[in-house]
Parts: C-alpha cells; sequence; structure tokens
C-alpha cells in the first residue's frame, strides 16, 4: 500500500488562533469558562477543551450574566453581539478575522442600503453570523446555496446588489453559483478579494492534484465540519472514493479491498496527532507501506490574538511578574 499525505493540510491559521484562545482564556480566567457554539468543528478538540474545564453552550439564554464567554471561529450575528452585552458578559472573540472580513462587506451592505446575495449552507453558523451582520430595515439580505436557488431568486433591486460567500466553500461549486448570479444580475458587485478563504482553496487544490494518484482518500474530519465534508466531495468528484473519518478508529479495511494507493487529508478543524494515528495504523495494517508526502503550497498565514486576550495578559503579567 502506498500513502500519500496532502499537503497543506490540517489547522489552518484561523483554527489554531480559536483553539490557542480558549486554551488562554481558561489559564487566565477565573472558570467557569462558557463557549457559544463548538469552537471548530472537530470533536477530539472539544474534548479536549471540555477536559481543561471550558462549558460548550448552543445559546447565550445558558449563559449566566456577567460571565466568561467566547464566541466561536465561526462568528456570531449582531443579535447574539447585543445579547451578550444586555447579559453584561466578558466575551473573547474568537472569530477568523477572515470570517469578519466577510461580516464587514455584508455590513458595508446594509448601511448602504444595498441588497446583498450571501452563498452559503443554511443552518451553518458561519452562515447564521454572516446573514446576521445585515441589519437595514428597507433592504434585503438573500441567502442561495444551488443554482436552483440563483433561478428562483427576486431581488428588488438588481441595480444595487453585492453577493458575499461562505469562507468554506466548494471552489468548483461556487463559480457555478456566481457566474450564474452574473448572468441574471450583470450589475452585481463582487466582494473586493474571494470570500473563500486561502486555506480551503489550498486544501481543495491539494485534494485535486492528489486524486489523481490515489485509489481511496481518508479525510481526516468531524460530520459537522463543513470544509472537511468538501474536500471528501471533490475526491468524489474526481472518481475517488473517499471517506470522512473522526479518527483511526472509523476505518473500515473492506475500503481498501483491491486499493493499492490511499491519500490522507484532514480537514482544516482538524489536529495533526490524529492524522499520525491513521498513519500507524494503516502502517501496522500494511506490510511494506510506503509513505510520500505530495509537496504543496507553503501556508505562512498567523492571525493576532484578540486585543482584549492581548491586553489582560498584559495586566496579568504585571500583577504577577
Ligand atoms: O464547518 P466549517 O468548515 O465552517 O468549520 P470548521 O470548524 O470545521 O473549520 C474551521 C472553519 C471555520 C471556523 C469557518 N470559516
Ligand atoms: Fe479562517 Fe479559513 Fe480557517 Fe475558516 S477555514 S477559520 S475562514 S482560515
Amino acid at each position: 500500500m502506498k500513502i500519500i499525505l496532502a499537503n497543506p493540510r490540517g489547522f489552518c491559521a484561523g483554527v489554531s488562533r480559536a483553539v490557542d484562545v480558549v486554551e488562554r482564556v481558561l489559564a487566565l480566567e477565573p472558570h467557569p469558562i462558557y463557549v457559544r457554539h463548538e469552537v471548530v468543528h472537530n470533536r477530539a478538540v472539544v474534548e479536549s477543551l471540555k477536559q481543561k474545564g471550558a462549558i460548550f453552550v448552543k445559546e447565550l439564554d445558558e449563559v449566566p450574566d456577567h460571565a466568561v464567554c467566547i464566541f466561536s471561529a465561526h462568528g456570531v450575528s449582531q443579535r447574539v453581539k447585543e445579547e451578550a452585552q444586555c447579559k453584561s458578559l466578558k466575551i473573547y472573540d474568537a472569530t477568523c478575522p477572515l470570517v469578519t472580513k466577510v461580516h464587514r462587506e455584508v455590513q458595508k451592505a446594509s448601511n448602504t442600503g444595498v441588497e446583498c446575495i450571501l452563498i452559503g449552507h443554511k443552518g451553518h453558523p458561519e452562515v447564521e453570523g454572516t446573514l446576521g451582520q445585515y441589519q437595514s430595515s428597507y433592504a434585503q439580505i438573500y441567502l442561495v446555496e444551488n443554482l436552483q436557488n440563483v433561478k428562483d431568486l427576486q431581488v428588488k433591486n438588481p441595480n444595487k446588489l453585492v453577493y458575499a460567500t461562505q469562507t468554506t466553500l466548494s471552489v468548483d461549486e461556487t463559480k457555478d453559483i456566481i457566474q450564474a448570479l452574473k448572468e441574471k444580475y450583470p450589475n452585481a458587485g463582487s466582494p473586493k478579494k474571494e470570500d473563500i478563504c486561502y486555506a480551503t482553496q489550498n486544501r481543495q487544490n491539494a485534494v485535486r492534484e492528489l486524486a489523481k494518484k490515489v485509489d481511496i482518500l481518508l479525510v481526516v474530519g468531524s460530520k459537522n465540519s463543513s470544509n472537511s465534508n468538501r474536500l471528501r466531495e471533490l475526491a468524489e468528484n474526481h472518481g475517488v472514493n473517499a471517506y470522512l473519518i473522526d479518527n483511526k478508529d472509523d476505518i473500515d479495511l473492506m475500503w481498501f479491498e483491491n486499493k493499492a494507493s490511499c491519500g490522507i487529508t484532514a480537514g482544516a478543524s482538524a489536529p495533526e496527532y490524529l492524522v499520525q494515528e491513521v498513519i500507524e495504523f494503516l502502517k501496522n495494517h500494511f506490510e511494506h507501506a510506503q509513505l510520500e508526502d505530495f509537496e504543496g503550497v507553503k501556508e505562512e498565514v498567523t492571525f493576532p490574538l484578540p486585543k482584549l486576550l492581548k491586553q489582560m495578559q498584559f495586566v496579568d503579567k504585571v500583577i504577577q511578574p
């Protein structure tokens, strides 16, 4: 069996920062510490933060007034921010800066009465948060998930219109949706810089190349991770049997019957140690397994910690030198 590792894979800069935020707040602030929504969509990450004391909640009504609370990397709506203020919560915001960038585009449209079309998956927390940036009382934001939605869409003013997207969509599918939107609404404005983020694009590009070389692909990631699902679908669309697994225990050896090569990648929220465990598992099961690292672009993106966390760490140092 030949095992080929995709590059880049696993944690993106937004996920590293969000996990770091939770760990630092857990060390800095008196407990209990609440996290609204899974900070990132990964079972192992969430379990490990729970072990360290984080309390995960769905909504802020589960959080007592004046408590410390962290917003997940997927971002929140303005309504959630207002609720946090009403409850006098001390908020550490782990929203990825690239999600915040999309929020700003939508806020700008809302403030100037420009209608907005958001391309994304209904019910996903990032989409809920982004839709919730639009607060105009006379113009509107519309959600489209597919080409049929574009066909059915009726905006009020096709000449005062922009579109934005979720950050973790399939690049290929979104291209088609944007093309259909542009055909229907030629004057619709596009984001200055692509909303599908660098990490999503890089991981999809790596899988597109890897799919040419392997018979089967394992994607390490949790079932509710949108970007991980897109990697699995991409491989399937290129004719490769692909499986989304939380960890090595999800592997079924039947998948490997009559297969000579296996690719491995990981979604943006999946930690590398889980990939290493999968490799060990395969090496133990397939005699003479060969491991190859498939070269890809190097990522050097990092994001600074939220301002409040930097300030609190500074105060902590001054008080306890
Ligand atoms: O379900 P998603 O892919 O959006 O989230 P994830 O937590 O699996 O990966 C990180 C991506 C984020 C926070 C959305 N931009
Ligand atoms: Fe940020 Fe992209 Fe990672 Fe989402 S997938 S957290 S937008 S870097």
